[in-house]
């Protein structure tokens, strides 16, 4: 009998499989630790406001002693909605509110405490600042957080085992009766002179074990599970290690970590964070529009400007971090206007910017590609697509040519943060009349890198990765045209 090695319908099957095998594509390993699906989805807003409001507005000052009276506390024209409608506007993406300060006062009714807007004249103690806000948030779409100081210069058991049961009872209340909470800041200044229900002395802690934070940060994971953590060092996310607005040039979401708590001292070698680091704690930025975290009249001349504001704006969501921009709300209970003013000049000097993305359908190649992934998931203005080199490149780059020259000025490239952070150095070079040119050399990119350049009329870029952990992997890249800082 004769035998028929190929039969006409498994020539049709291999065909098949062969084409389809290099549409597969080849399974990637996350390098490193990776976020969870919380941090990821914090990762994603960027932007958003801190608000410091409470007694410290009406006392002027910025850290409050503990023995200011509830009756100091009578906000005039107090309305929330329109925290919330500045920052809807200014484009941020939520709110995290000073609920209790270092001074002990809370903006909410709590069971467990006198000190608080129930004994204040603001709607004859009958009003709920936290309940009002999360509200607000809630109509405008925003995200709504927490600040709650783990400092209580007020409470007489502050130093105490007491008073660690009675800030949880607090954390309880605030995470139980306000709705979905994204985020939980705790402040690592706590210890020193106060008030004390009277004692009116110094009380030293134990940063890392007067709070036994493991079992205070089980709590909010049972009462928030979505809610990220913020302090010195996480768990979630961390300090950036400045108050002035900048991340690090080198900015590694993971860190070496064997322990959490809010005021660990040696923040700084967390600044940059490690390129192996052992757990994905991502910065975040905290600066304030004024010098003061708080509202004091003589600074209403010094709010920062629109250069000011768009350069720390750069300097954090454009180096792997997340700005949050405080809001000293004044005496009145609203945002002043020299705020808004400038808040909205940002939004709409971010927004003319961002809006038209030069790189998409233009002509893009790449020095390798793995197999089953496309170089175009680069401009697809989507988050989840990405483009993966090849292991055996060690020095992958992108070039993109533009069907027709444009004056540019600025740069942004994005790693697919679920594969880990991988690029340790790069080059950014564009090609004008012909030539290119050098423009910049960086270290880390993780969430998002944006680099700006002198606004020329340019034909293409290349960016090159000079070294990596592993092979790059990226989600979006983009070109742009901001406009000029005339001020
Ligand atoms: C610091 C605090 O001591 C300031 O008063 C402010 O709340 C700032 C955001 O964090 O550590």
């Amino acid at each position: 009998m004769k035998k028929q090695f190929f039969k006409p319908f498994t020539v049709l099957i291999l065909l098949i499989s062969i084409v389809s095998c290099n549409s597969i594509p080849e399974p990637l390993e996350p390098v490193g630790p990776i976020p969870n699906e919380h941090q990821l989805a914090w990762q994603e807003l960027e932007y958003y406001a801190f608000i410091h409001f409470n007694m410290n507005t009406f006392t002027n000052m910025e850290w409050g002693y503990g023995d200011e009276k509830p009756v100091q506390f009578n906000p005039t024209a107090l309305d929330t909605r329109q925290w919330a409608r500045v920052a809807k506007e200014a484009g941020m993406k939520g709110i995290i509110i000073t609920a209790k300060h270092h001074d002990g006062f809370c903006l909410w009714p709590s069971e467990f405490s006198e000190h608080s807007v129930k004994n204040s004249p603001w709607q004859n103690g009958e009003g709920d600042l936290i309940r009002d806000l999360s509200e607000a948030c809630k109509e405008f779409g925003l995200k709504f957080g927490v600040y709650l100081s783990p400092w209580d210069r007020n409470h007489p058991d502050y130093g105490k085992p007491e008073y660690i049961s009675y800030f949880r009872n607090q954390l309880r209340e605030l995470l139980t009766n306000y709705g979905e909470i994204f985020e939980v800041w705790f402040d690592g200044a706590n210890g020193g002179d106060g008030y004390y229900g009277g004692a009116n002395e110094e009380r030293r802690v134990d940063k890392k074990s007067y709070y036994d934070w493991p079992t205070t940060i089980k709590l909010v994971r049972e009462l928030q599970p979505q809610a990220v953590i913020f302090s010195d060092a996480g768990p979630d996310i961390r300090w950036v290690g400045n108050e002035k607005g900048y991340a690090n040039e080198t900015t590694w979401s993971p860190i070496y970590r064997d322990s959490v708590y809010a005021g660990m001292p040696d923040f700084q070698r967390f600044a940059a964070g490690q390129e192996n680091g052992t757990h994905w704690v991502p910065t975040e930025t905290d600066v304030s529009i004024r010098p003061g975290w708080y509202y004091h009249p003589e600074q209403d001349d010094q709010v920062k400007s629109l250069s000011k504001l768009v350069d720390i704006y750069y300097n954090s969501v454009g180096l792997n971090s997340s700005l949050l921009l405080n809001l000293p709300v004044d005496t009145r209970g609203l945002v002043h206007e020299n705020e808004v003013a400038n808040l909205n000049a940002l939004a709409t000097f971010l927004k003319t910017t961002f809006s038209k993305n030069y790189a998409l359908k233009q002509q893009i190649k790449t020095s390798s590609t793995t197999k089953g992934y496309d170089v175009n998931a680069l401009i697809d203005n989507d988050l989840d697509t990405y483009w993966v080199s090849e292991t055996k490149d060690e020095k992958p780059t992108i070039e993109l040519r533009l069907q027709s020259a444009e004056e540019l000025n600025t740069f942004m490239i994005q790693e697919y943060l679920p594969m880990g952070q991988r690029v340790k150095s790069f080059s950014f070079e564009v090609l004008a009349e012909g030539e290119w040119k050098k423009i910049y050399e960086g270290s880390t990119i993780g969430n998002k890198r944006l680099i700006r350049f002198e606004t020329q009329k340019i034909e293409g870029i290349r960016f090159s990765v000079t070294s990596a952990k592993d092979r790059v992997v990226f989600s979006n890249m983009g070109l742009f045209k901001a406009p000029d800082l005339n001020e």
